[in-house]
């Protein structure tokens, strides 16, 4: 083992010492003095600097690791959406202070730097910034882990508005270099793609050798993920798709320059963008090609590089968990199963047992259009050997169905990995529940769902194979960073314990009844929302009051999240106010906040989005209406405006129609800042509410049992137009084209029709519910001490919602790994 002498190793941190390294970093990294130095100089030359410190601990994590081989997490997911990282790694380096203190004395503005870090946007939404908490809690709770992804050239798009219409806009999110990543080209692995199978020579059971005709290198960039002042730095491995040598010359060689620039191109593609759509699949090729090629190097690279070349692969299920993210890494199982089988020559059984012990899948849907299929032609034509060995796979399991259920060919034909119809497809979520020795949902109501619908076949067969790890939010992030003032005042109360032990915010509870603390509680619940404010003014031009109720929607857009029934409100209260049905002073003054964007090809929801942003000029632009109400729709919602926003929140709108929102995570982002929540029994709601008790949340709408009930029944948006007038008056204003200009047509017509002729999400069944709702939300707004009462209590009580929670729920439900001590 090599010793170390990494520049700050064992030193003390101190101002003078981070000074010497930051100006070293300056000089010798960006070649520019101080004085000359451009902001981004200074920003690159700061997040090296705070990288350093880090490297130490990372480089002593994975010696660590190399020695103990402890059983090791390993979380694989198509989706890291990790978010701005220089204040992150400050924070749990303790470098925030000394850094902050560094910068002052130079004359540098640490939150000018701040301002010009672009967050790496590697995730859609709730699942990507699941997965950037969890692996945060992996490290805090010193688990030996590490995350493997890829590292999309291009991120999430960025969201523009041109007249009210989303354009998307490439994500450049590399375009000023990034110094959080720590390229490793001499370290790529080689996945291969396409060809044919041929007879194996080995003759071990079940083996058949694979002839590819296509490769592309994966090239490892290493991100550190530090514990929270634990000495523990984890890491994420994401990988960039290179075109091969091999592949390069055999082309140059034969003259065609063009064509191997060519080839080159069509390699690199491979992890050149991420695809944008959420909770719904496309079935696309390349977003195969994706999936395979992160998994093949990821499970390569364990296999051949982390585990000790002596090792016995019988023992991998003591060695390693794959925990897979949704079903976007399921291909993994095959291709374990292609390793064991073709290339180390185990017989069929044998690989199969160790297989079915060391992958565990997490579903986090529950609509059935958002389960993942595979068209057998396709996946046939680039992974024929995985294919061959998922039917291998499906003919044993059908057998055990057979045997379990004597006669049940029904049954054998729902719970079949193979689809037949609309056209023969691979079934990657029940792939994934016939391989993994777990499954779990995400809140307690979808784990319950998925057992008793979405698998409920399934879970009959395997009860003990299902379980629930309810979803969390990393507290560092999502409080201590991004609320400042609220972490200060909590500290105060009950010491800085609840960083990483957040049911401690227990400890908040009788502060509830104490008026001076409530007042503070407000008082620093007010500066969030003018800071809010001036980041709107600043970002995207949009002047909001800074004192008004912030009434916030912000996830994806999606019909099942009914954005649209947060319009309905809006329009409503307008219709009400501008016919003189509600008197102006009676208004809660409120900014409707809304954050989303919506994939590209999802016309309905681009529609929405289109009909608000008209709405809010409207609105906005409507003199009578005194600044009463205001429509804020900041483009280009992400992590960094998260951090902005929620913080500032009085209320939160958690609205899906009950039974399609797996969890949510938004929602306890808010109520961990002290929103109260309006919401439906949906999700991780349900355990928001049971919490923090009915009286601190505001609920309405139909139960998961009454919707599912309605629909069958068959759901008439036709008959709640007709008897509800003040419904009527807000869908007949909104058709009316005064919001757009006169136009009835295009959005206005198609969204009008889509909630009064067919809407699977049933957004009128609720919107009485949520009327009502919405009032008492204003009753109990005017009531300052209590509402902040309430508010306190929202903290006080959702502890509970920390990742550190979820990770400790895994470990104890379905990894068996142990969290090690490790020298501090
Ligand atoms: O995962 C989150 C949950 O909190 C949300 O309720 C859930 O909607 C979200 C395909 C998805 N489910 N499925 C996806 C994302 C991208 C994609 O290409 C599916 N995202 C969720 C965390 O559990």
């Amino acid at each position: 083992m090599i010793e170390n002498t990494p520049p700050v190793a064992a030193r003390e941190h101190t101002v003078e010492s981070f000074t010497r390294e930051f100006l070293r970093e300056l000089n010798f990294g960006q070649g520019v003095d101080l004085d000359r130095a451009s902001a981004n100089d200074k920003y690159l030359a700061l997040s090296r600097t705070v990288r350093h410190y880090l490297t130490t601990r990372w480089l002593e994590t994975l010696r660590n690791q190399y020695r103990d081989q402890a059983k090791t997490v390993a979380y694989l997911s198509a989706e890291f959406l990790l978010g701005p990282q220089l204040e992150n790694a400050m924070l749990a380096a303790d470098l925030d202070e000394i850094a902050n203190e560094s910068l002052r004395a130079l004359g540098v503005d640490l939150d000018e730097l701040r301002a010009l870090e672009i967050e790496p946007g590697l995730g859609n939404g709730g699942l990507g910034r699941l997965a950037a908490c969890f692996i945060d809690s992996l490290a805090t709770l010193n688990v030996p882990s590490v995350g493997y992804g890829i590292r999309y050239e291009y991120g999430i798009f960025r969201q523009t508005f041109e007249d009210g219409a989303q354009v998307e806009k490439p994500d450049t999110w590399l375009r000023l270099g990034s110094p959080w990543e720590l390229p490793h080209p001499e370290h790529a692995v080689e996945v291969s793609f396409g060809g044919h199978t041929v007879e194996a020579e080995g003759g071990n059971d079940g083996a058949r050798t694979w002839v590819p005709d296509w490769r592309v290198a994966a090239v490892p960039y290493n991100y550190m993920v530090p514990g929270y002042r634990n000495g523990r730095v984890n890491t994420l491995r994401l990988w960039s798709a290179r075109a091969t040598h091999e592949f390069d010359l055999q082309i140059f060689n034969a003259g065609d320059y063009a064509e191997a620039v060519r080839a080159r191109t069509f390699a690199e593609n491979i992890s050149k963008v991420l695809y944008p759509e959420d909770s719904t699949p496309q079935g696309k090729e390349l977003r195969l090609q994706q999936q395979y090629f992160f998994v093949a190097a990821s499970l390569r690279d364990f296999l051949e590089t982390v585990l000790p070349a002596d090792f016995d692969l019988h023992r991998l299920p003591d060695r390693i968990t794959w925990q897979l993210n949704d079903t976007h890494p399921v291909i993994a199982v095959p291709e374990l199963m292609r390793i064991l089988v073709d290339e180390r020559g185990w017989d069929w059984a044998d690989a199969w047992a160790v297989t079915q012990k060391v992958f565990a899948y997490t579903c986090h849907t529950l609509l059935p259009e958002a389960l993942e299929v595979w068209s057998v032609d396709l996946l046939g034509r680039l992974l024929p050997r995985h294919l061959e060995i998922i039917y291998r796979i499906n003919e044993e399991f059908i057998e055990e169905v057979r045997a379990a259920f004597p006669g049940d060919e029904l049954r054998v034909r729902r719970m079949s990995i193979i689809a037949e119809q609309p056209e023969r497809a691979v079934r990657m979520a029940h792939l994934a529940t016939v391989a993994g020795f777990k499954v779990n949902g995400v809140a307690e109501l979808h784990s319950q769902l998925l057992a008793d619908k979405v698998l409920h076949d399934f879970a009959q067969m395997w009860p003990g194979k299902f379980t629930n790890v309810t979803n969390g939010v990393t507290p560092r992030r999502f409080v201590r960073l991004a609320n400042p003032g609220l972490s200060g005042l909590i500290t105060e109360a009950i010491g800085d314990g609840w960083i990483t032990d957040l049911e401690q915010l227990r400890g908040l509870e009788p502060l509830a009844d104490d008026a001076e603390f409530r007042r503070r509680f407000r008082e620093i619940k007010a500066a969030n929302k003018r800071h809010f404010a001036d980041v709107l003014l600043a970002r995207d031009g949009i002047e909001i009051a800074g004192d008004a109720m912030v009434d916030a929607m912000v996830k994806r857009l999606h019909e099942y999240k009914r954005q649209s029934l947060k319009l309905l409100h809006i329009v409503s209260l307008y219709e009400g106010i501008t016919s003189g049905r509600i008197p102006l002073d009676a208004v809660t003054p409120r900014t409707f906040v809304f954050g989303a964007k919506a994939a590209p090809g999802y016309v309905r929801a681009k529609e929405t989005i289109a009909l608000i942003n008209a709405v809010g000029a409207t609105i906005n632009a409507d003199a009578s209406l005194q600044g009463r109400l205001k429509v804020a729709f900041p483009a280009n919602y992400n992590v960094t405006l998260a951090e902005d926003l929620v913080p500032a929140a009085d209320l939160s709108e958690q609205i899906s129609l009950a039974g399609k929102e797996a969890s949510g995570t938004g929602n306890m982002k808010f109520a961990l800042n002290g929103a109260l929540t309006v919401g439906t029994d949906d999700g991780a709601n349900v355990e928001i509410r049971k919490l923090v008790g009915d009286e601190n949340f505001f609920l309405f709408g139909m139960t998961e049992p009454e919707a599912a009930d309605l629909s069958a029944r068959g759901y008439d948006p036709g008959a709640y137009y007709e008897s509800d007038p003040q419904l009527k008056a807000a869908l007949d204003l909104l058709a009316s084209g005064v919001f757009t200009g006169g136009e009835r047509g295009g959005a206005v017509a198609s969204i009008f029709a889509s909630l009064t002729e067919r809407d699977r999400f049933m957004a009128l069944a609720d919107f009485r519910s949520y009327m009502d709702a919405q009032s008492r939300v204003d009753a109990a707004y005017a009531d300052h001490e209590a509402w902040s009462r309430s508010a306190v209590l929202n903290v006080a009580r959702t502890g509970f919602f920390s990742s550190d929670r979820s990770i400790q729920d895994y470990l104890d439900r379905i990894w068996g790994a142990r969290p090690v001590t490790q020298n501090r």
